[in-house]
């Protein structure tokens, strides 16, 4: 079976844990421990069409914050953004300073991955606080069409809209991209790329 490795980025408090325990375990957590950095898996059967299903394993960081003094470690700036072959980049739509932290998330992403075609998706997530909303959809927008391979949805982990959509369809372009890599072979024979 597929396996795709996804990290989830953003703001503290944004509802990077919510997120993550909502696709998991498939319920809303009020209060998460903010400091736990942890790794989940979750096998996802998806209709394509009436008679057909794909199955896949998706592996997921739920990240946490950093402080000035983590940026300055070497040991830090080699390992990050390390383990995501896609991104889900977490802000508030009630939340303004939640969303430019997430544009210089999604700057830094394609700095250290080298690579500006590295999928993201970006979230806008508590679309249930519509009524406080600080962030326009159209912002979102264009930020996310600043990107090659960045999608954006807005979500509601709450009331659990789009959330395993934003996944489904991040999954798509990390596949897109990687079943393309032709595998070294190990037979000595020559791989024609
Ligand atoms: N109203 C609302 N609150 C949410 C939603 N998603 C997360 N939260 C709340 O936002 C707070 C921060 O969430 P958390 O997942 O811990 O944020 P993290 O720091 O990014 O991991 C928690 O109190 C969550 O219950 C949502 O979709 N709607
Ligand atoms: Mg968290």
């Amino acid at each position: 079976m597929k396996e795709y490795n996804i990290e989830i980025v953003g703001a503290c408090g944004a509802g990077k844990s919510t997120f993550t325990i909502r696709l998991v375990q498939g319920i809303f957590v009020k209060n998460y421990d903010p400091t736990r950095q942890d790794l989940y898996r979750r096998k996802i059967v998806e209709q394509v069409t009436d008679h057909s299903q794909i199955q896949y394993t998706v592996n997921l960081l739920d990240t946490v914050g950093v402080t000035d003094k983590d940026k300055e470690s070497p040991d830090f700036q080699d390992t990050r953004y390390l383990f995501g072959q896609g991104f889900v980049v977490v802000y508030d739509i009630a939340n303004e300073a939640s969303f430019e932290e997430a544009k210089s998330i999604m700057k830094e992403i394609i700095t250290v991955k080298k690579d500006k075609k590295t999928p993201i998706m970006l979230v806008g997530n508590k679309l249930d606080l519509d009524g406080d909303r600080q962030v326009l959809r159209t912002s979102a927008v264009e930020e996310s069409d600043k990107y090659g391979n960045c999608q954006f949805m807005e979500i509601s982990c709450k009331d659990n809209t789009n959330v395993m959509e934003s996944v489904q369809s991040l999954v798509k372009v990390v596949d897109k991209r990687t079943s393309g890599v032709v595998p070294k072979d190990n037979d000595g024979s020559c791989v024609v790329s």
